[in-house]
């Protein structure tokens, strides 16, 4: 019987300054999701999406920054508390849970979700480090705060729907980061994640960089969350983001990425939860940013061409 993997639409823009993430999950279903999803040989079941308030139904005066600078903080609250219950009854129905975003501020979600009955392992696909709290945040935005929220870190530590209860920091593993704020560097020298930069693939190609990231991740967990940020992609290949960075990763790299995740998974079963984020129709041309995204996520579930 092939494994059953429940799409979940997460049209959240309110972690980002630029509007539009939340057409994503529209895109990549018009990007034939399901039809390669089908040919990678899973079986996937479309939950629909999640409700997300609109900013513009907000107070205005609400979406200045609160709880120290992180922008419409209760509504991401509201969000992800939702969606790790989505998340954690997938996985108790022995589904996969695939979310579609939507910003990466759903990836607070996400991962709360899968670490409430397993020990998660994280491999972060993304040029940014997405490790900001409330207090180092330059921007407020809740997207470039996903993993110190997973990992509780400053403020998030008092905020129980945010920190994961299973996600060790020594258990994340980052590939392709190129843009880091100060403050994050600081934090990431002194933590115990694992950071791949555009450098470490240059040097030693992606499949090897992508194992080692994946070591990192299964050692001592009960399984990984996969979280693929398109701006991790250059943005002359994937120009539909909201934060793009030159010097991404190409192609023919992403792939090889993605298919070193399912030969991963197709040999040890490690794979728990995926998340495909940051996905802007309004800034994309031609549907082609939701389209690889849905091809990549295609490859990560086992599509070969032999
Ligand atoms: N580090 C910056 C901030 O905190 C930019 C965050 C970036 N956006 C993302 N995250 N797409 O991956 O505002
Ligand atoms: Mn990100
Ligand atoms: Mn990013
Ligand atoms: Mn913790």
């Amino acid at each position: 019987m092939s494994k059953t993997v429940r799409i979940i639409g997460a049209p959240m823009d309110l972690g980002a300054d630029r509007r539009g993430v939340d057409m994503g999950p529209s895109a990549i279903r018009y990007a034939e999701l399901a039809d390669r999803l089908s040919d990678s040989g899973v079986d996937p079941v479309d939950a629909g999406d999640l409700s997300i308030p609109r900013a513009e139904e907000r107070d205005p005066d609400a979406s200045q920054p609160s709880e120290g600078t992180a922008k419409f903080l209760r509504e991401v609250e509201d969000v992800c508390t939702r969606l790790s219950d989505r998340v954690a009854a997938t996985l108790e129905d022995g589904e996969f849970p695939l979310v579609l975003g939507g910003d990466h501020s759903v990836a607070i979600g996400s991962m709360h979700g899968a670490a409430r009955a397993a020990d998660l392992g994280a491999v972060w696909f993304d040029a940014h480090a997405d490790l900001n709290t409330p207090e180092t945040s330059p921007s407020g935005n809740v997207h470039g705060m996903p993993l110190a929220a997973a990992l509780g870190r400053g403020a998030f530590g008092e905020m129980p729907w945010a920190h994961a209860p299973r996600v060790r920091e020594e258990s994340i593993a980052y590939v392709g980061l190129r843009s880091i704020d100060d403050r994050e560097r600081e934090l990431l020298r002194e933590s115990e994640m694992t950071a791949y930069t555009m450098a470490d693939i240059d040097e030693r190609g992606m499949t090897a960089v992508v194992a080692d990231a994946l070591d990192v991740a299964t050692d001592g967990t009960d399984g990984v969350h996969v979280s693929l940020d398109l701006d991790w992609v250059d943005p002359r290949t994937a120009p539909g983001v909201g934060t793009p960075v030159r010097g991404g990763v190409t192609y023919r790299e992403a792939h090889a990425a993605l298919e070193t995740v399912s030969e991963r998974h197709e040999a040890d079963d490690v794979v728990r939860s995926m998340d495909v984020v940051e996905v802007n129709p309004i800034l994309d041309e031609g549907n082609e940013t939701a389209t690889i995204a849905a091809e990549l996520t295609a490859s990560a579930f086992g599509k070969r061409i032999l």
